[in-house]
């Protein structure tokens, strides 16, 4: 696999991605700063209302278009825009090296947010490294939801651990890491239940799963990793605050900007909580995630170099 099986991708897939955030909405940022000329009180209130419509959202709209103003980039406003916008994602800590043992990715979430497709398109890139993936079942709930997993582990080629279903998702999670640690595995990948009707239990569930976790292996989980559909756009962002309160996210991961004109909600989501955009989802395939890269994401959203 190349340099798209790792992520490493350059901005041309920010642009496809955001085509339909683009089309609603940017097209007009790019004939609003296009025109050239002052960036008068006009310009700015509609470039403001722009980035509304685009769900940049209430609290980080009026700070940008205050800092393009105090910029007096008159010579290049689209490209300071983007700066400005890429300037309010706090970047990813480095992920800490492990002296050994799998790394473990508890992976949370609403129902249909795309928690599973994201475990397979985090496995198949650490596969197609040449690494070792198991994933964990823990989304016990449904027994499809068992059933999908497993269709994605045979065509990623990952190992899966699973329990009949209704079993408890704690005991699927520890099963996983043991036999990870056993068996020399690279990373390990929880899948876990969404139902949010049963708002209580699932969030005592996951600090369950989260504590057993722990039992397992030392310092697991590494990572907690809230997956959003960016098509809810701001009525989605509560999300991250009762995940965050309930287990403490270390990165988000965005899914479905393909299909949304509320691409801007990534800022909004970054404003509000300040917790970092790890990954963005692209499509549904297994290969159809990138690394989070703040630059080309605003360039993308805002349209420069299009
Ligand atoms: N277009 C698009 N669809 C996605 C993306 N991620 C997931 N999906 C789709 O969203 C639906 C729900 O995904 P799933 O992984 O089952 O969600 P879960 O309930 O959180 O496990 C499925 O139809 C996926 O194919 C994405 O990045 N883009
Ligand atoms: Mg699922």
């Amino acid at each position: 696999m190349g340099e798209g099986a790792r992520g490493k991708v350059g901005p041309n897939r920010f642009f496809s991605g955001l085509k339909k955030t683009r089309q609603a909405i940017t097209e007009r940022i790019s004939a609003i700063l296009g025109r050239g000329g002052a960036l008068d009180d006009e310009t700015l209130e509609r470039l403001e209302e722009a980035l509304i419509l685009a769900d940049v959202g209430a609290l980080a709209a009026p700070k940008i278009i205050e800092e393009l103003k105090k910029s007096q980039s008159e010579a290049d406003p689209q490209r300071a825009l983007a700066n400005i916008i890429a300037q309010r994602f706090k970047p990813p800590e480095e992920a800490k090296a492990l002296t050994s043992g799998p790394r473990v990715i508890l992976i949370v979430g609403v129902n249909g947010s795309g928690k599973t497709t994201t475990i397979a398109k985090l496995a198949q890139r650490t596969i197609a490294s040449g690494g070792k993936v198991m994933m964990a079942a823990a989304d016990t709930f449904r027994a499809a939801a068992c059933e999908q997993l497993e269709i994605w582990a045979l065509r990623v080629g990952a190992q899966l651990i699973r329990q009949k279903s209704g079993s408890d998702p704690a005991a699927v999670a520890f099963d996983a890491v043991k036999a990870a640690m056993a068996r020399d595995f690279d990373l390990v990948l929880i899948d876990t239940a969404g139902r949010l009707q049963t708002k209580t239990n699932l969030m005592e569930e996951l600090k369950k799963i989260k504590r057993v976790i722990g039992k397992a292996m030392p310092d697991a989980p590494h990572e907690i990793l809230l997956v959003m559909d960016a098509t809810t756009g701001q009525n989605g962002l509560s999300q991250i605050e009762l995940f965050n309160d309930a287990v403490g996210l270390s990165g988000i991961v965005m899914t479905k900007l393909d299909g949304t004109a509320k691409g801007g909600v990534l800022v909004a989501a970054a404003e509000k909580y300040g917790i970092p955009i790890k990954y963005v989802g692209l499509g549904e395939k297994a290969d159809d995630l990138i690394d989070f890269d703040a630059q080309a994401f605003a360039e993308a959203l805002v349209g420069v170099n299009e």
